[in-house]
């Protein structure tokens, strides 16, 4: 009996010794220790993939694609129609929460359930957040002052409290077939070293950007208890890794650091801003035992680019060992013929993006592990 005992409190020191030990090996944590099992499982496999190849994603890409639209039961996708595989990483928008359809149409209702089938087969869903001014018809666009005063203290404090309610309301709502929280990447207040978006450099101080994040992310995870939420900061194009983090709202918030490049990817000719731009991402990451992802990015779909996916923009993210370590790149949406940026039927681009989808460096969606174990 009392050996009996003994054997059980060895075993249970061994458990606990070898617990730690692995846990303490692994380098990259999550921000939200109170992070769902599934949620801690996708940001350590999205960790190993990032060293043997890069994900593919593309934004909305199960709601619409170039001439169709699909309704709350298809599953298809211009890239699918294309290289028969889906992308690994569905990009999604929240921009009109509150309101019945998104900022591009999209019912909400059913992108969530878009969202469910994505982790059901085992993809990623990231949400960004073309937020209009809070409280106002004023969209993502609008060039004011407006960060200060959805601070606390701020007289917008408490719509802004009001739209966090939404945004919680439909990330609460993702729930997989076991009930379980879906894991989601949120990428907020991206692009935010240009002027664009209300949130940019120019309408708020760093300190309120910074402020901004936190409160955001704070009143998710603890006044919500959303605890299946991997952030991600996005900066657009930058000069240099000062500005990259001037406005970063710490390790203990971000997860993943992301950049949004169209411009040095639009050609072969800007290739070494484009380089130059993911390395160091890739290695601010590193510093910060962070995962680097190329958030957004694409060209038009048009004859000029015809060879863009294998000739500029993966022989860009294959150009070093760092540049190869990025997690994803994510291209914006067919959203017809005047904004394409994935391949599409007929597309001139479509025998390159076959050649991309063909690379044993791409990962698509039926090349990926388990994410969530
Ligand atoms: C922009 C464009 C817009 C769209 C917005 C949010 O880049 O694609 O047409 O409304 O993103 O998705």
């Amino acid at each position: 009996m009392k050996r009996s005992i003994i054997c059980w409190i060895g075993l249970l020191v061994l458990g606990v010794a070898f617990g730690e030990q692995s846990d303490s090996n692994s380098s990259t944590r999550l921000t939200d220790p109170l992070a769902t099992p599934e949620t801690k499982a996708l940001y350590r496999n999205l960790q190993k993939l990032a060293q043997k190849g890069i994900l593919f994603g593309h934004q909305d890409t199960l709601a619409y694609g170039v001439g169709w639209k699909s309704d709350a039961n298809s599953f298809d996708s211009d890239v699918y129609r294309v290289c028969g595989k889906f992308p690994a990483v569905f990009g999604w928008d929240i921009g009109h929460i509150g309101d019945d359809t998104n900022i591009d149409g999209v019912p909400f209702e059913n992108m969530k359930i878009w969202i469910v089938r994505g982790y059901e087969k085992g993809g990623i869903n990231t949400i960004s957040w073309h937020s209009g001014v809070p409280g106002t018809k004023q969209s993502a666009w609008t060039k004011e002052k407006v960060v200060g005063r959805l601070l606390p203290g701020g007289d917008m404090h408490e719509t802004y409290i009001a739209r966090l309610d939404q945004v919680a309301a439909f990330i609460a709502a993702l729930k997989g077939p076991g009930g379980e929280p879906v894991p989601i990447i949120f990428r907020p207040f991206h692009e935010h070293n240009g002027d664009w978006f209300w949130w940019g450099a120019a309408w708020c101080t760093p300190d309120q950007y910074k402020q901004l994040w936190r409160l955001t992310i704070d009143y998710l995870r603890k006044t919500k208890g959303l605890h299946n939420i991997i952030t991600c900061y996005s900066p657009d194009r930058f000069k240099s890794a000062e500005e990259y983090l001037e406005r970063y709202p710490g390790d203990d918030y971000i997860d993943i650091l992301g950049h949004d490049n169209y411009g040095a990817f639009r050609s072969i000719q800007t290739k070494d801003e484009a380089r130059k731009a993911l390395q160091t991402v890739v290695t601010i990451a590193e510093q910060h035992n962070k995962i680097a992802a190329l958030t957004e990015t694409g060209v038009a779909q048009n004859a000029e680019n015809a060879a863009w996916w294998t000739d500029v923009l993966l022989a860009n993210i294959t150009s070093g060992e760092s540049t190869k370590k990025l997690a994803w790149v994510l291209v914006w949406r067919n959203e017809g013929m005047r904004q394409n940026y994935a391949a599409f039927p007929g597309a001139p681009t479509a025998e390159s993006f076959k050649a991309f989808e063909a690379d044993p460096f791409t990962i698509f969606l039926e090349d990926l592990p388990p994410m969530y174990k």
